[in-house]
């Protein structure tokens, strides 16, 4: 069993989104700006719709904490749908006295289809509202706790997006933690203020013709220690478990570890990070092609995962699809939706790949208080000889 582990509850329309985070220790400083800050920065990205308007997510502790430090005891966070207000009758958990119409119109490319068909269900909805990337709220507030521990341990985790449709960002850098100092200040927290500009105006033009766009976004982790993770059994390896974690975010179909791509296509001697070492770093590399990951454990370079993002399925202009009560020809479901969330998922990403290195320091370095934690990693780097670069 996973060392930390992370549990989310809740519909999109329901009252609420719920997350427990079980596996922390003792005396970690939790800040409740700083948890909020990471909520509201899910919420930002040119291209969201008409919810992001509505909602104003905040969490709410009801467990684990006291006067703002941890306990031991598993975490409990809540965050509110302020939607629900207008979606009472639809989702109370109770019944009511109203006849509420099922959905029978299932979207290509949404779970609508195959979840009536697995859970034995006949409306629409009771799968959508789990479905749904509003579940991503509860998730960001749980990394947003696996980040503040991680931040107690001098490690950062950051993002950027890529690729929103057609138009790539250029990067031609080495990217450090500075880079990222006001990335969520972009209209699609992007890098490259070009094309920030081209990756608008496509939104504006896709929006207008009632599509939705996709794309890419990319998370990095300074400060990680080398040995995170292991090669021993394939459960445990680092880049695995990173893969299932950004996979699992609603409408990622790939991803990628450093430069998986580029490496595949180039010979030997230009694919891999060759070794140095120095007495005031202890072992290091000049590049990081493998972005931070060998063996399936981390290396102390940057990790850099790279996310491919579908376009979203729910469309103005709905595909074709099939009444499930009746089997007629008919057009999925139209709802209210986002152009594109590309920039919301790299935050998401941010917080996945929070709580899968969080889970491996929790394994490696155990502790029931966080300074138990920080001695055991202190004593670790001092065995391997290893300093954090611009510590
Ligand atoms: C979503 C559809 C939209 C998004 C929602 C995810 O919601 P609605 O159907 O209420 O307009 O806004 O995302 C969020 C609410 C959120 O907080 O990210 C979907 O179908 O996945």
């Amino acid at each position: 069993m996973a060392a930390l582990r992370l549990t989310t509850a809740g519909e999109s329309h329901g009252p609420g989104l719920t997350c427990i985070v079980e596996g922390l220790p003792a005396g970690l400083v939790l800040d409740r700006d700083t948890l909020n800050r990471d909520l509201a920065r899910r919420q930002l990205g040119h291209g969201r719709g008409g919810r992001m308007k509505i909602e104003r997510d905040q969490v709410e502790v009801t467990g684990g904490v006291r006067h703002g430090r941890t306990l031991g005891s598993p975490v409990a966070l809540q965050v509110r749908n302020r939607d629900y207000a207008n979606w009472d009758e639809r989702m109370n958990p109770w019944p009511v006295e109203t006849a509420v119409p099922e959905v029978h119109l299932p979207r290509p490319g949404h779970a609508d289809l195959v979840g009536t068909q697995k859970y034995r269900l006949t409306d629409v909805r009771n799968v959508l509202e789990r479905a749904s990337a509003r579940e991503t709220a509860a998730r960001v507030a749980g990394g947003a706790v696996a980040r503040a521990f991680l931040s107690a341990l001098g490690v950062q985790v950051v993002s950027h997006v890529v690729q929103i449709g057609s138009v790539r960002a250029r990067i031609d850098r080495v990217l450090t933690p500075e880079d990222f100092a006001h990335v969520d200040e972009s209209a699609v927290r992007s890098l490259d203020p070009d094309a920030e500009a081209a990756m608008v105006e496509e939104i504006n033009r896709l929006r207008k013709a009632n599509e939705s766009l996709g794309g890419a976004f990319e998370v990095l982790a300074f400060g990680l220690v080398p040995g995170l993770g292991s090669y021993v059994s394939w459960q445990d390896r680092l880049d695995g478990r990173l893969g299932q974690a950004i996979l699992s975010i609603q409408a990622i179909k790939g991803v990628a570890l450093g430069d998986a791509v580029e490496v595949a296509g180039v010979p030997g001697s230009q694919a891999h990070d060759e070794i140095f070492w120095d007495s005031a770093r202890g072992f290091y590399r000049q590049t990081n092609r493998a972005g931070g990951l060998e063996g399936g454990m981390t290396t102390g370079e940057p990790l850099v995962v790279r996310a491919w993002m579908k376009p979203l399925p729910t469309l103005t202009k709905p595909l074709r699809s099939v009444d499930i009560e009746t089997h007629e020809p008919a057009e999925a479901l139209r709802e209210r939706t986002d152009s594109t969330t590309v920039p919301a998922a790299g935050v998401v990403g941010e917080a996945m790949v929070a709580f899968v290195i969080a889970d491996a320091y929790r394994e490696k370095f155990g502790g029931d208080h966080i300074d138990d934690v920080r001695e055991s990693l202190e004593a670790y780097e001092r065995r391997i000889g290893w300093r954090r670069v611009g510590a």
